[in-house]
């Protein structure tokens, strides 16, 4: 995997002309092994006969990494008189958020002034990834830094998706709960002495407390508002006595506000976890009004969506305001990120394929940022790829906390934010497992048939190269993001050296995680009836565009 990415084209010229040559394949054998990967990764830092030529050409290779990242360290050394503070953690997670869904992503209807203020602060990620193109195992990828073999949450719900005649094979039902063994970063938060709160959408579980969590607000095992953005809110306790006016957004961001207040004298961590901007697509009535009173915009113009997208922006404003106030802002980390692509109907991802369901880039690809005050140079990007399962190891870097003793599949994004290099991030491969179906939403231009956003899969990135394998056909498709992000070529036919280089490592991948590649029959599909559904949706299944 390591010769994959370091020997191809979509290094820049300064790191590939540097690149180390002789990384055998020998190392190969470390694949599939934490332990072993983690010793590779430090060989080939500190014994220069390992990985590279001299040090010198380390030194040239650090500093063109730092180059490519834009990443500056500008933390004076410790000053070891000082007492080490630990810092807080904002998490803002927003629910169906697409990657063009803020201003600083580019969107031209939505406005988003206080999250691009933000932005401006800190590192923004031009390749982040969801850990699934759905909220439950995006989530459950997020919470355990695992991806989904290991965790077994692979749909939202474990019942078949979709017409029960239309997909070839059963799918693999996986579990709705995220295991009680698998330790999530709030229990190492938690250890590390933070007080750690939830406040919104939880939905791997019926209560969040048992997973590391001192304190929850609004968190069940649903998936969305049950009744909308307005009361009444189902069985949520928390929201029985919520006045008939009360938007939930704005209540998420107050009671946000009451933890940090309460909290202000210890290390803290809070996981934002806004509802917004899952359906029911519902907005306050003015800020309605106000984008009803807008022109559209080319890429976005829904004005229900901007309402709901301004609603959580002025929380966030709030919020910092609160920091401020309290003066903690120097002291607070805020990441920013979501759980899958934006809701197809209402947003665009464009110029990414796909939305929320689908495993092109509209639907996993995610707008985030890190602040870090005086630790990450303001108003820099990142391009290397990073996904959410990175976010286990990031959160234990960033206060401290030991790592729990389990398979992680993430890699600590410290080291870009401090400016001290790793080349982690470009040496691997990033993985998706979805043996399962979801039903279109209508968008069929956007999703590989009319019927599915989407049907059984792996996919991977890999450099600027994306892989996605279909179980029921064993089609392939892959795609040189470099050149091509909506995913339109698909170069299996003109590539056919690297689609088999990605698959082995693909297959490898599947065999070290125990991926679940489903093939029993589904004893009720009907060729005639999917090929009738097709045809009244006026396109060709098999089409790729
Ligand atoms: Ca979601």
């Amino acid at each position: 995997m390591f010769t994959a990415m370091l020997s191809k084209s979509w290094w820049p010229d300064r790191i590939r002309a540097i690149a180390p040559s002789h990384i055998t394949s020998s190392h190969r054998s470390d694949f599939g092994s934490q332990k072993g990967l983690a010793s590779l990764r430090w060989r080939r830092f500190i014994d220069p006969s390992h990985s590279y030529t001299s040090m010198r050409t380390l030194s040239h290779f650090i500093i063109a990494v730092l180059i490519t990242c834009s990443v500056a360290n500008v933390r004076a050394q410790a000053n070891e008189t000082e007492t080490p503070t630990k810092p807080n953690v904002l998490f803002i997670f927003l629910d169906d958020f697409g990657w063009r869904d803020a201003g600083f992503m580019g969107s031209d209807f939505y406005q988003t002034p206080n999250l691009d203020a933000l932005a401006a602060k800190g590192m923004v990620f031009n390749n982040a990834y969801a850990g699934a193109a759905n909220c439950a195992p995006s989530r459950a990828c997020l919470l355990s830094g695992q991806y989904s073999p290991r965790h077994e949450i692979y749909n939202v719900g474990t019942t078949r998706r979709g017409k029960k005649q239309h997909g070839k094979l059963m799918h693999v039902p996986g579990t709705d709960t995220l295991r009680k063994d698998i330790k999530t970063w709030a229990h190492c938060v938690h250890e590390a002495g933070y007080r750690t709160g939830t406040i919104g959408k939880w939905h791997l579980s019926n209560d969040p407390l048992p997973y590391g969590f001192d304190f929850n607000f609004a968190g069940t095992h649903s998936g969305s508002p049950p009744r909308g953005y307005y009361p009444p809110h189902g069985n949520i306790a928390e929201l029985k006595d919520a006045p008939k006016d009360e938007y939930l957004t704005n209540r998420l961001t107050d009671e946000a506000i009451g933890f940090i207040e309460r909290n202000q004298q210890q290390p803290w961590f809070l996981y934002l976890t806004h509802f917004a901007v899952h359906t029911p697509i519902q907005g306050e009535p003015e800020l309605v009004r106000k984008y009803q009173n807008l022109p559209p915009g080319k890429l976005h113009q829904h004005p229900v969506m901007a309402a709901m997208i301004e609603s959580m922006d002025r929380g966030v404003g709030k919020i910092t305001a609160a920091l401020d106030r309290l003066d903690l802002a120097d002291n607070t980390i805020i990441v920013f990120t979501s759980d899958n692509g934006g809701y197809g109907p209402a947003t665009s991802m464009a110029p990414l394929k796909g939305y929320k369901g689908t495993y092109y880039e509209g639907g996993i690809r995610e707008p985030m940022f890190v602040v870090w005050p005086g630790v990450t140079k303001p108003g820099t990007t990142c391009d290397w790829p990073v996904i959410n399962v990175d976010l286990l190891p990031t959160f234990c870097s960033m206060t401290g906390a030991q790592l729990p003793n389990q398979a992680i599949d993430g890699v600590s994004l410290t080291p870009l934010l401090t400016g001290q290099a790793s080349s982690d991030m470009q040496d691997r491969s990033i993985y998706w497992h979805f043996p399962a179906y979801l039903q279109s939403y209508a968008r069929t231009d956007q999703q590989r048939d009319p019927l599915f956003r989407s049907r059984p899969c792996t996919v991977m990135r890999s450099g600027k190269w994306k892989l996605h394998e279909y179980f029921e056909d064993g089609d392939l498709e892959l795609y040189d993001l470099e050149a091509d992000a909506g995913e339109q070529n698909n170069l299996v036919s003109t590539q056919p050296d690297v689609a088999k280089r990605l698959h082995d490592e693909m297959q490898a991948w599947r065999r070290a995680t125990n991926a679940p590649v489903p093939s029993t029959p589904n004893p009720n599909y009907d060729a005639n009836s999917e090929a009738a559904a097709i045809n009244k949706l006026g396109r060709n299944k098999t089409s790729k565009k």
